[in-house]
Formats: C-alpha cells, sequence, structure tokens
C-alpha cells in the first residue's frame, strides 16, 4: 500500500498490510512537486526515513530511474541500506524520469545500459535481504510483448530479485499473457492504477507475487482536504466538519504520545 509520509506510513500499517510502497508520484506531491525528479535524491531519501522511523513495516522505494547511471543507483542503494529500507524498484527508462501516465511512447533506457544499473544496485546492498525490483515499461510505452519478455528475461539475468510489469490498459489482459509467458521465472508485481476492475483472486490464480496499491492515500487525502478546506472556507466556522475529521486525541494516539508518558516517567526526575 501506498505511503508518502511519515503519517501515511503509520495508516498503511495500522490498516493491517504488509508493506509499503513509497511511491515516486506520491511522495513528490506531497511535497507540491511533479513526478518528474523535481525532488533529489537526498530529499527523497529525507521522507524515507521519516518513514521508516514511522513503522516496522518492509518498505519498497519507487526509485525512479535510480537517479542517474550505475553509480548513482548504487550510492542510492546504500544509504537506502543505512536507512532500514527492505527494497528499491528501478524502472527502464531515462534521468529525468516522466510519470508513465503521461504521453505515450516515452523513450526506454539501452537493455545493457539498464543491466548494468541493476548490477550496480545488487552488488551495493550491505542488507542480504534487500531486493531490487526491475520495472519493465516496454508495454506502457508502445512495445511489444516479445520486447517486454526479452527485457524481464535480461534484468532477470542482471540479477534483479523481482520483475513489475507496467500498463496503463483498461484491462488486465497483457498482465495475464505476460505472466503466463514469464512462468514465474522471477516473482511478478503488478500496480494495477488503470486496470483496477479485476478481482485480486484471478491474480493470485496467475501467481502474481505482489500488488500495489499505488497512490490512493494521497489522492484520498486530497479529496478529504478539499472538502473540508471547503467547508470551512465557505461556513467560516468549523461546525460542520468536526464530526468527520480525526480527532486531535487520535493524532496523539497514532504517533504514540502513551509511549512519551511512559519515558517521561522513567527518564524525568519525580516531581
Ligand atoms: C508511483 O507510484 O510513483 C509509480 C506507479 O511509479 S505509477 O504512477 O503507476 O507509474
Ligand atoms: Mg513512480
Amino acid at each position: 500500500m501506498e505511503a508518502h509520509d511519515g503519517l501515511s506510513a503509520k495508516i498503511v500499517q495500522e490498516a493491517g498490510f504488509r508493506g509499503i510502497w513509497a511511491s515516486g508520484l506520491t511522495t513528490s506531491a506531497a511535497l507540491g512537486l511533479r513526478d518528474s525528479n523535481e525532488a533529489s535524491w537526498t530529499q527523497v531519501l529525507d521522507v524515507l526515513e521519516y518513514m521508516s522511523d514511522a513503522t516496522t513495516l518492509p518498505i519498497l522505494v519507487d526509485g525512479d530511474t535510480g537517479h542517474g547511471n550505475f553509480n548513482n543507483v548504487r550510492r542510492f542503494v546504500r544509504k537506502l541500506c543505512e536507512r532500514g529500507i527492505a527494497g528499491v524498484c528501478i524502472e527502464d527508462k531515462l534521468f529525468p524520469k516522466t510519470n508513465s501516465f503521461i504521453g505515450e511512447a516515452q523513450p526506454l533506457a539501452d537493455v545493457d545500459e539498464f543491466c548494468g544499473r541493476i548490477k550496480a544496485g545488487k552488488d551495493s546492498q550491505t542488507d542480504d535481504d534487500f531486493v531490487l525490483v526491475a520495472r519493465v515499461e516496454a508495454l506502457i510505452s508502445g512495445h511489444s510483448m516479445e520486447e517486454a519478455l526479452r527485457r524481464a528475461e535480461a534484468y532477470h539475468a542482471a540479477g534483479a530479485d523481482a520483475i513489475l510489469i507496467h500498463s496503463k490498459k483498461s484491462d488486465a489482459d497483457e498482465i495475464f499473457t505476460f505472466a503466463e509467458r514469464w512462468g514465474n521465472r522471477a516473482p511478478v508485481v503488478i500496480v494495477p492504477t488503470m486496470y483496477y476492475s479485476t478481482p485480486t483472486e484471478l491474480y493470485r490464480q496467475a501467481g502474481i507475487s505482489t500488488i500495489i496499491w499505488a497512490n490512493h492515500l494521497l489522492r484520498a487525502s486530497m479529496a478529504a482536504m478539499r472538502e473540508t478546506a471547503a467547508r470551512i472556507q465557505e461556513d467560516e466556522s468549523l461546525v460542520r466538519v468536526e464530526g468527520s475529521v480525526a480527532s486531535v486525541k487520535d493524532i496523539f494516539r497514532l504517533m504514540g504520545n502513551a509511549e512519551l508518558e511512559e519515558a517521561e516517567r522513567r527518564y524525568l526526575p519525580a516531581r
């Protein structure tokens, strides 16, 4: 489940998910920026540190294109490991990236060059359990299924732990075709943002390893914030919103104020 800051990371954990997708789109948007590598990678790292501190769930980071070439990827991976991040996903496009749902036929990276990014990332992890997911953009940028499979195989051979196959079709047909032809050579990750109506059980039956619900907490909060702002602006009063927003007490609870009170009893001199 997507998260984009410490608060949303806590909400994902509270809801019972098993892992967090640190989305590039929503992390950027939460900073007021476009999904075009406008946030520097160290700024992204700062957000990830808050998220990592806020939750015990594994975090898979949307590493975009890896913030440059192989050299940028290996430094990024080392820093992610230092911050207790579980894995990174890099996509086979060029820096600066553009969100996959914008425009048509975005240029793809050269396969060998991208394999170098994958190898450099895997060679740089300092945590044995760290995973690198290689994201295949062939289908979404208008290439054939053959090209998607060729790229997935090359990335797998280069050391990728899993393959994310991306699609912007409104149905999941090409995802199922890919999964069938791929035959689970490595785990498959999908992002059904555009093809959202397919039941998850069908993905299970097709052997898909992981589904990323990629941006829905940010989108939910945008809708809620807009509605609340408009009501207060219109009414010049809180009366209509008080019942529909989280209570202040709920903020204290989620941030763990009870732990601080307990720590104060332990560490502050008795009064
Ligand atoms: C993201 O969440 O930033 C992603 C997924 O990369 S998508 O927006 O579908 O490309
Ligand atoms: Mg992204």
